[in-house]
């Protein structure tokens, strides 16, 4: 990890650390957001800087994208989905507190990552500001993540369109909320919006090709197709340079862009 990478993940727990006042089952939701990258804030945060947004209540929106990314992993680790009993280098939610609960974090984080932007929707009374919270729940639901979730579920990947479909919804599309929210948040033309959820696709995949490559021996083992196991590692390396070699080019039309370029050069190399 790189210096400025590790502050701003720092930034981003200290928001989360202990968010939900202690009590037992709040105890169960600070463990459920405990430990991720927080890869989709640090953009969202760093895509509202470079379009020259200063408010701070783009915190909001990007802790909600991040309670509903940890929702979704909570109910993707239970029996009936992937059957995970780690996650994060520790036991899964439902793993260590039972399936019912982890059934209710989920719900429970989700449906607070709501109130929370409805909370700074009623404080800042801004249309843009209810376009962003609406695009984030379409990315979110039957026509964006869970779609994708639908259609790994439906175990008919028998074509490299097929996946990409899947993981453009099930992946890219909580990574264009992190870059397309900041658009609606500081009121850019349609046109900008547009190309924040190309940046956003284009880094989606990137990142979910490399996560592919990372479990490729795993992935065979148990027969689960993903664009790797699909094509080949090296099909896949090239078409994931060639995803951050489109971001980095949208990028390079803006200022302050320096964070994002690094931040993408090291999630191409990375490890975990
Ligand atoms: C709504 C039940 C339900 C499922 C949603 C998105 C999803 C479907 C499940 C998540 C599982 C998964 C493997 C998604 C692909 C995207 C991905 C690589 C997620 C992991 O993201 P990281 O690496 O996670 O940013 P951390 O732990 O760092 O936050």
């Amino acid at each position: 990890m790189f210096s400025e990478y590790v502050k701003r993940k720092k930034e981003i727990d200290s928001l989360i650390k202990n968010y939900f006042p202690r009590n037992n089952f709040n105890d169960i939701l600070n463990y459920s957001i405990e430990e991720g990258k927080r890869i989709r804030p640090i953009i969202m945060l760093e895509t509202f800087k470079i379009l020259g947004g200063k408010s701070k209540m783009v915190n909001d929106y990007a802790l909600a994208l991040e309670f509903i990314h940890n929702y979704s992993l909570v109910h993707d680790d239970l029996p009936a989905m992937d059957d995970d009993n780690y996650r994060r280098g520790r036991e899964s939610v439902h793993y260590k507190y039972g399936e019912d609960k982890g059934i209710l974090a989920g719900d429970a984080l989700l449906n607070y990552a709501y109130e929370l932007l409805f909370e700074t929707i009623l404080e800042n009374n801004d249309t843009d500001y209810i376009k962003a919270a609406k695009y984030i729940s379409n990315a979110s639901g039957k026509d964006g993540m869970i779609n994708g979730q639908i259609l790994d579920v439906q175990s008919d990947l028998n074509s490299l369109d097929k996946i990409k479909e899947m993981y453009k919804n099930k992946t890219c599309r909580l990574f264009m909320c992190a870059t397309t929210v900041p658009a609606y948040l500081t009121h850019q033309s349609s046109e900008i919006i547009q190309e924040m959820e190309k940046l956003g696709y284009y880094i989606g995949m990137a990142f979910q090709l490399q996560d592919d490559i990372l479990d490729l021996d795993q992935d065979k083992e148990i027969n689960k197709v993903t664009y790797a196991s699909f094509l080949d590692e090296k099909r896949t390396y090239n078409d994931m340079i060639d995803f951050t070699d489109k971001a980095i080019e949208i990028l390079k039309k803006y200022n302050n862009n320096e964070f994002l370029i690094k931040l993408i050069n090291y999630l191409r190399n990375r490890e975990l």
